[in-house]
C-alpha cells in the first residue's frame, strides 16, 4: 500500500513556542483537563466527505485537488480502496481518535441497490481492518440521502412513498454498518427534507412522513441493539429553500410534537447555526439547557456571504463560549467535535489538509483550556446565579410552583410589597472575563 501524504510525518504536540508549522501548539492529547485526558474530552473526528471525496469543485469550476482516486478513470472499487488507504493514513498521521462517513463516501453507488449494498459491505469490511490497524474509531456514520437525483424532492419527505422506501433501505444498511464498526452515534441530516416552493408542497404531510421515518430508525436501532446516540443535524436551508430541521429549537419542538424527545439529540454545526441567524453559542446553550444536546460539527462560515462555506474553525472566542456551555454541564457523552470542514479551492497541496486540521484542532484545544479557566474561576456562574437568585425567594417559588395567580400578584403589587428596581446585567464586565481568560491561557 503506497503512502499518499509522503512529505508529512505523524503530527506531535510541541507546545506554543515551537516554530514547526506541522505540530500542535495546544492539542496535547494526554494533558488532563477537567478530570479527563484532552483527547477524551474533545473526541475529535475527521470527516471523510470534504477531505477525501470532494475534488475541490464549485458551481463555476472543476476540481482543483490532487485526489487520484476521484475522476472516474480507475475501477470504482479500486479507487474506493485507494481513497480509504489515504484517509486512514491521514487519520493516523494527524493522530485524532475518530472519523465520520456517509455510506457513499466510502463505496461507489452500483447500478442496482443490491450492488450498492455489496459495495458498501465490502468497504465496511476494509474499514474494519483499517480501524484495527490504526486504532482510529468511528464517531458517527450516516447515509447520503441527498446527492442522487431520486432524492431531488427529499428522502423521507418525498411525495413518492417509493423514495421513502428506498431511503429506508439505505438507512437500514448504514445503521448496520455503523453498528458493525462500533460507531458512537448515527446522524440524520435532512439535506433535502424541506421544500423548494410551497406551491407544490404539503408541509404537514412532509413533517408527518419525516417523523414516521425517525420512529422507524428508533425501532430498528433498538431491534439491532445499537447503543450509540441518534442525532439529527439542524440546518435552515441549502440545498433546499427551507429545511424542516431549521435550528435546535425547531428540532426540539419537532421531537416533542412527534413523541421522539429522548430518542434523538442534535448534532449542531457552526455554519448551520449562522445560516439560521444564530451563533454556535446560542445553538449549544439552547440544546444543552433543553436536554437535546448531542455533538458538534465544528467549522465556520464567512460573515460576508450567505452560504455554507464550511471553513476550518479559527476563533478561540467563539469556540470558548460554546465549550463553556458544554463542559460546565459535564462535557460530551457519545458526541465529539467532527471537522465538517472544507479546504479552500486553491489549497491544493497535499499538506494543506494537515495545516487546516492542525489550526482547527489547536483552536479547539485552546478553547477547552479557556473554558476550564472560566469554569474554575466561577465568575460567569456566580453572575448567572445571582441574576436569578430572586426565584429562590418565597415569591419566586410561589410563581413557579403555581400557587400565585394574576390576582394574588396584583394584590401584592397594590399593597406595595412588590416594587422592583432595575439592576445591571454586567455585560461588559462579563465580556472582560472571557477576554482575560483567553489572554492568560494563550
Ligand atoms: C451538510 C452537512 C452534512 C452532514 C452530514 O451541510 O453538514 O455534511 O454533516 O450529512
Ligand atoms: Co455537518
Amino acid at each position: 500500500m503506497a503512502e499518499f501524504f509522503t512529505d508529512v510525518s505523524p503530527i506531535q504536540f510541541e507546545g506554543p513556542d515551537t516554530d514547526n508549522d506541522l505540530a500542535f501548539r495546544f492539542y496535547d492529547p494526554d494533558r488532563m483537563v477537567m478530570g479527563k485526558r484532552m483527547e477524551d474530552q474533545l473526541r475529535i473526528a475527521v470527516c471523510y466527505w470534504h477531505s477525501f471525496n470532494w475534488p475541490g469543485s464549485d458551481v463555476f469550476g472543476a476540481g482543483t485537488f490532487d485526489r487520484p482516486w476521484l475522476g472516474g478513470s480507475m475501477e470504482p472499487m479500486a479507487a474506493a480502496r485507494m481513497k480509504m488507504d489515504a484517509a486512514f493514513e491521514f487519520f493516523a498521521k494527524l493522530g485524532t481518535p475518530f472519523y465520520c462517513f456517509h455510506d457513499l463516501d466510502i463505496a461507489p453507488e452500483g447500478d442496482t441497490f443490491a450492488e450498492t449494498r455489496s459495495n458498501v459491505e465490502a468497504m465496511v469490511e476494509y474499514a474494519e481492518q483499517k480501524m484495527e490497524e490504526t486504532g482510529v474509531k468511528l464517531l458517527w456514520g450516516t447515509a447520503n440521502l441527498f446527492s442522487h437525483p431520486r432524492y431531488a424532492a427529499g428522502a423521507a419527505t418525498n411525495p413518492n412513498p417509493e423514495v421513502f422506501a428506498y431511503a429506508a433501505a439505505q438507512v437500514k444498511n448504514a445503521l448496520d454498518a455503523t453498528l458493525r464498526l462500533g460507531g458512537s452515534n448515527y446522524v440524520l441530516w435532512g439535506g433535502r427534507e424541506g421544500y423548494e416552493t410551497l406551491l407544490n408542497t404539503s408541509v404537514s404531510k412532509e413533517t408527518d412522513q419525516l417523523a414516521r421515518f425517525m420512529h422507524m430508525v428508533v425501532d430498528y436501532k433498538k431491534a439491532i441493539g445499537f447503543e450509540g446516540t441518534l442525532l439529527i443535524e439542524p440546518k435552515p436551508q441549502e440545498p433546499t429553500k427551507h429545511q424542516y430541521d431549521y435550528d435546535s429549537a425547531t428540532v426540539h419542538g419537532f421531537l416533542e410534537r412527534y413523541d421522539l424527545f429522548g430518542e434523538f439529540f442534535v448534532n449542531i454545526e457552526t455554519n448551520h447555526a449562522t445560516l439560521a441567524g444564530h451563533s454556535l453559542h446560542h445553538e449549544v446553550a439552547y440544546a444543552v439547557e433543553n436536554g437535546v444536546f448531542g455533538s458538534i460539527d465544528a467549522n465556520r462560515g464567512d460573515p460576508q456571504n450567505g452560504w455554507d462555506t464550511d471553513q476550518f474553525p479559527n476563533s478561540v472566542e467563539e469556540m470558548s463560549l460554546s465549550l463553556y456551555e458544554i463542559f460546565s454541564r459535564g462535557g460530551f457523552k457519545n458526541g465529539g467535535f467532527n471537522f465538517d470542514t472544507k479546504l479552500r479551492r486553491q489549497s491544493m497541496a497535499r499538506d494543506d489538509l494537515f495545516h487546516a486540521h492542525i489550526g482547527g484542532i489547536d483552536t479547539l484545544a485552546l478553547s477547552l483550556l479557556v473554558a476550564e479557566q472560566l469554569i474554575s474561576g466561577g465568575g460567569l456562574r456566580a453572575a448567572r446565579d445571582a441574576r436569578y437568585a430572586g426565584w429562590s425567594s418565597a415569591l419566586g417559588a410561589a410563581i413557579s410552583g403555581g400557587t400565585a395567580d394574576l390576582a394574588a400578584l396584583e394584590a401584592k403589587v397594590i399593597a406595595g410589597e412588590i416594587d422592583p428596581k432595575p439592576v445591571s446585567g454586567r455585560q461588559e464586565a462579563l465580556e472582560n472575563l472571557i477576554n482575560r481568560a483567553i489572554w492568560t491561557t494563550s
